[in-house]
């Protein structure tokens, strides 16, 4: 309470501190006098008044040395960003795009932010009884909150992807808005997740007339039409292993429809209209089949007309570490009205257009985060004064963040090169091979920059000092919000079985388009000299990844399951390099594109050849693992 001058409540462009109520003047009257307390709470206040009065000088002192990063307007000041929309999109769809991005930069710093933060000092209370005693099961969630839904409708982030006035850019249009959103959102990227994967799934089945409405409502920019969805997947047995995990059951009823029966154990964005979710279909004798084949596909309404629960029960909500500002619920279905919307038993395989869309929603989600934790520290860089001079005339400071904009630099190129091949074949202008390269890579970003994204934030947070630890400067909850990217919508050990997924089911084919779009990227920097290391290091990291292929595939199963995880990082390094030394290979390139391409490329670009040197993924490794992981436990004498 030292000076209201360093502690102001939120203005447009400044970093809001969390508990920004903290933050208003001393009241002189509002300081609570409980008996007993009356001495020395008046002593306070006299200490507070007489330092509000303290000599200017020292004021001034204060917060020169301790004044808030501030950041603008985040679109004009992403120069990657930039650079690589006006090497990418046609100039008419760049003009138009631009003119969006930066009235949407605007908004953003000016009233989205804000409601960000009230969002996360109001997070959803759940009420379950009304005053008389009626369960009402009642997610209450704050203005803000809502407003954030008005605007996501008002901007178009689902719109924009579906409308297509930008042919094969919109996408990748919608996935810029949502990147610069995300760390502004106050959580409200989540729901739009979902709702995104939701409209893919129903887009995807063709939009059959009975969820035309749906499809309407989820696509829509009239704030008083739009809806948005949850995927309600995980229960009780887990959330990986959906196969296995799934006791939910779906009976037939006389008019076509289905009724639901089961506990949905863990269901985010739960005050969403709409959900799509899987169910085992019951036969006439009310058996249902297990595992994946057993598994269909259901698209449900949470309330009635007169917005009465669909015969849905909400337990409680998550007490998630983070995310907090959206509520997160177990869920009872007794007797859900839903709709079957794929063919019977082939659920999974239909949900799999909502992950995939999920999953690079995640990935904007971390390179969001990244950029965010970065702009703020460069910026604190600027104005914090510690051993005589400011933070960025401290070269090992400036070279720690500088090694964390390479990471994101590299992350950011991966994200657009997703959501461009994905505009691709959303416009049916997708070769073979860019398909077969979308299918690889979406798995393969979600797990890398979900990793990325945490240390980034951590090694952000720590740039700040202790401050960056201290809950009222607001880092903690990016910090906490970022650590959830490598959790949801599949884990990094999952999503590398994925990966290898995708390799059986294209029988390697997706490898082949692996390498061929490296080369071709490499093949535009052959002529630039500065890129010739990196376009080296990444050649040989290729051909060490060929070698590791061919060797694997003579190995047993094993080999491939303890190397997924490297091999997946395998694949992210050297594509975001080749990525990093195309945007670096263009003729209006800058040197620090060609120094992260180079930097980038320094790195280790093929762990998995060098761990298989190793004999890390022999069999006997495996055991070895096993008895490190074990030794001293009581499990050690009976397992191994
Ligand atoms: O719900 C959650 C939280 C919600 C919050 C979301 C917010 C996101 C916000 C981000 C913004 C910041 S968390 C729930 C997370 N759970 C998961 O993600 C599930 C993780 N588990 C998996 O991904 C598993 O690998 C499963 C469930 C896909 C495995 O299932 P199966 O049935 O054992 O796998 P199969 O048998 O291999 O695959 C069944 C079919 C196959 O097709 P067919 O039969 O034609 O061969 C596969 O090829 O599904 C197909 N398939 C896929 N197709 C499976 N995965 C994919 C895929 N990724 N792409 C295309």
């Amino acid at each position: 309470w030292r000076s209201s001058a360093t502690c102001k409540p939120w203005q447009s462009g400044r970093f809001m501190p969390r508990v920004w109520e903290r933050c208003q003047p001393p009241n002189r009257k509002g300081i609570n006098t409980t008996a007993g307390q009356g001495q020395q709470v008046g002593m306070r206040e006299k200490q507070i008044l007489g330092d509000l009065e303290m000599p200017l000088a020292r004021r001034e002192t204060e917060t020169l040395f301790q004044e808030q990063p501030q950041t603008g307007n985040q679109y004009l000041e992403d120069a990657l960003l930039r650079s690589y929309l006006k090497t990418h999109l046609p100039p008419k769809v760049l003009e138009e795009v631009n003119r969006d991005l930066e009235r949407f930069g605007n908004r953003l710093l000016t009233k989205i932010k804000p409601l960000g933060w009230e969002c996360e000092l109001n997070p959803p209370v759940f009420r379950q009884y009304d005053a008389w005693g009626q369960r009402v099961d009642h997610i209450v969630t704050c203005s803000a909150w809502r407003r954030m839904k008005e605007i996501a409708a008002e901007e178009g982030l689902i719109a924009e992807a579906y409308e297509r006035r930008y042919s094969n850019w919109s996408r990748l249009h919608q996935a810029v808005k949502l990147y610069l959103f995300s760390s502004s959102s106050g959580g409200f990227n989540c729901p739009l997740a979902m709702t995104d994967g939701a409209a893919k799934v129903i887009e995807s089945l063709g939009i059959p007339g009975s969820l035309k409405n749906a499809f309407d409502h989820l696509t829509s920019r009239d704030p008083k039409k739009f809806w948005t969805s949850g995927q309600w997947m995980t229960e009780r047995r887990g959330g990986s292993d959906v196969a296995n995990g799934t006791e939910t059951v779906a009976r037939k009823q006389p008019d076509g429809t289905y009724r639901l029966y089961g506990f949905k154990w863990f269901t985010s964005a739960a005050d969403s209209d709409v959900t799509l979710t899987l169910a085992r279909v019951a036969d006439a004798e009310g058996k249902v089949k297990q595992g994946s084949s057993g598994l269909s596909l259901f698209f449900l309404k949470v309330r009635d007309e007169e917005g009465k629960l669909n015969s849905i029960q909400v337990q409680r909500l998550k007490d998630k570490l983070g995310t907090r500002q959206m509520a997160t619920a177990e869920l009872w279905l007794d007797g859900a009205k839903a709709e079957l919307i794929s063919a019977e038993g082939r659920g999974v395989a239909s949900i799999s257009n909502m992950l995939n869309v999920t999953r690079i929603h995640n990935v904007i989600g971390a390179v969001a985060s990244m950029r965010r934790m970065i702009s703020l520290s460069r910026e604190y860089a600027r104005r914090r004064v510690a051993f005589g001079k400011l933070l960025k005339d401290h070269p090992l400071h400036m070279q720690t963040i500088a090694r964390m904009e390479v990471q994101t630099r590299g992350a950011f190129l991966l994200l657009m090169e997703i959501v461009r091949l994905l505009g691709l074949v959303e416009t049916n202008m997708a070769s073979e091979q860019d398909q077969l390269l979308l299918r690889l890579l979406i798995p393969v970003a979600k797990l890398y920059t979900g990793k990325q994204a945490s240390a980034v934030v951590v090694e952000a947070m720590e740039s700040f000092g202790g401050q960056g630890y201290m809950e009222d400067t607001g880092l903690p909850v990016i910090v906490r919000d970022t650590l959830v990217l490598s959790i949801w919508e599949g884990t990094t050990n999952i999503l590398s079985l994925d990966v290898l997924r995708s390799l059986t089911k294209s029988q390697g084919q997706v490898m082949a388009a692996f390498f061929s779009a490296v080369q071709q990227k490499l093949e535009l920097a052959s002529s630039t000299a500065k890129l010739e290391p990196a376009v080296k290091q990444t050649r040989d990291a290729i051909s060490s990844l060929a070698q590791f292929t061919q060797a694997a595939g003579s190995k047993g199963a094993v080999t491939m399951e303890l190397a997924a995880r490297d091999f997946s990082y395998t694949l992210a390094r050297i594509y975001a390099g080749a990525l990093l030394i195309e945007h670096a290979a263009r003729p209006d390139a800058s040197s620090t594109d060609i120094s992260a391409a180079r930097r980038w490329c320094n790195q280790e670009l093929c762990p998995v050849a060098a761990e298989l040197e190793n004999s890390s993924y022999e069999a006997e490794e495996a055991l070895v693992d096993g008895a490190l992981v074990y030794e001293g436990s009581p499990a050690c004498g009976s397992r191994l």
